[in-house]
């Protein structure tokens, strides 16, 4: 892939600028440089391989070069109206859910907040990150990683979690590029929706674990058990613990609590 190939495949879609890096850092933080450097919506930075692919609480994304695809998305808060993190966090999410799902007929479900499953393995995950003024947020960065080819899936003594690709779910070797173009259209479908109850209904519905017993991990407080019960307006995670207490969580690792 070069720069002129992938403006040429994207061309019908209404993005910003588009940008490539065969190896880079991290395409969120070439995507916050270009937001301070006045990228405008919808801007894409695409890279064959990042070096320092991150997660959330500094945890290392792994995506190597050939198989795996990584983007980022300018989101400017003028044109989508006020952005609210967690639920780009679930547009991400459920684009990704809704390719895998129709183009590619599989059962792809989310662990909240950000990862996409199928067949109970991690496929993809979604970072988004705000650019604040104040108590305000200007743009974000919606940054999505997905194991496409086999060889993409990193070693499991890395992750604390099962992974798999596209490549092994889908039973066949997939495109990156038509997939690329496939998550964008899904994205820029998706994204009008932002603010509707219909969205938060939509990523309520492809939930893993919805009325089980789970445990939620916190940093830096008592983890939480309880009856995963959905999403509140905001994408927070709604708990019902043993005791009827409702909890509502706003960050956090959910695991599927065991017996
Ligand atoms: C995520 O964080 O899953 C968000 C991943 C976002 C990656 C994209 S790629 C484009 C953009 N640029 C970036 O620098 N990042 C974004 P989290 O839920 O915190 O999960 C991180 C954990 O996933 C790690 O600690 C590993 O256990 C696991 N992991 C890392 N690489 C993986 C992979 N390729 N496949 C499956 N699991 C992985």
């Amino acid at each position: 892939m070069d720069l002129d190939a992938l403006q040429h495949l994207l061309a019908d879609l209404q993005l910003g600028l588009v940008a490539y890096f065969p190896v880079v850092g991290s395409t969120n933080s070439e995507a916050l440089r270009w937001i301070d450097a006045g990228a405008p919506h919808l801007s894409l930075v695409v890279a064959d391989q990042q070096t320092a692919g991150r997660g959330r609480a500094g945890r290392t994304w792994y995506s190597l070069p050939g198989v795996s695809l990584s983007f980022s998305l300018v989101l400017r808060s003028k044109q989508i109206g006020f952005i609210t993190p967690p639920r780009l966090t679930g547009l991400g999410a459920l684009a990704v859910c809704d390719v895998l799902q129709s183009y590619y007929d599989l059962e792809a479900n989310i662990k909240w907040p950000n990862d996409v499953l199928v067949n109970e393995g991690k496929l993809s995950g979604v970072l988004v990150e705000a650019q604040w003024q104040g108590e305000e947020i200007l743009s974000a960065v919606m940054g999505i990683g997905i194991n496409v080819a086999r060889d993409s899936v990193p070693s499991q003594g890395d992750l604390d979690y099962p992974a798999t690709s596209l490549e092994v779910a889908y039973g066949k070797p997939v495109n990156r590029w038509n997939l690329l173009k496939q998550l964008l259209e899904a994205l820029l479908t998706r994204l009008p929706q932002l603010g509707q109850d219909a969205f938060i209904q939509a990523w309520e519905g492809n939930l893993v674990y919805r009325g089980e017993l789970v445990r939620v991990l916190r940093s830096g407080k008592e983890p939480i058990t309880g009856y995963l019960m959905g999403l509140n307006r905001d994408g927070f995670l709604r708990l019902e613990r043993l005791n009827g207490e409702k909890e509502l969580i706003q960050s956090g690792d959910l695991k599927l609590r065991p017996g």
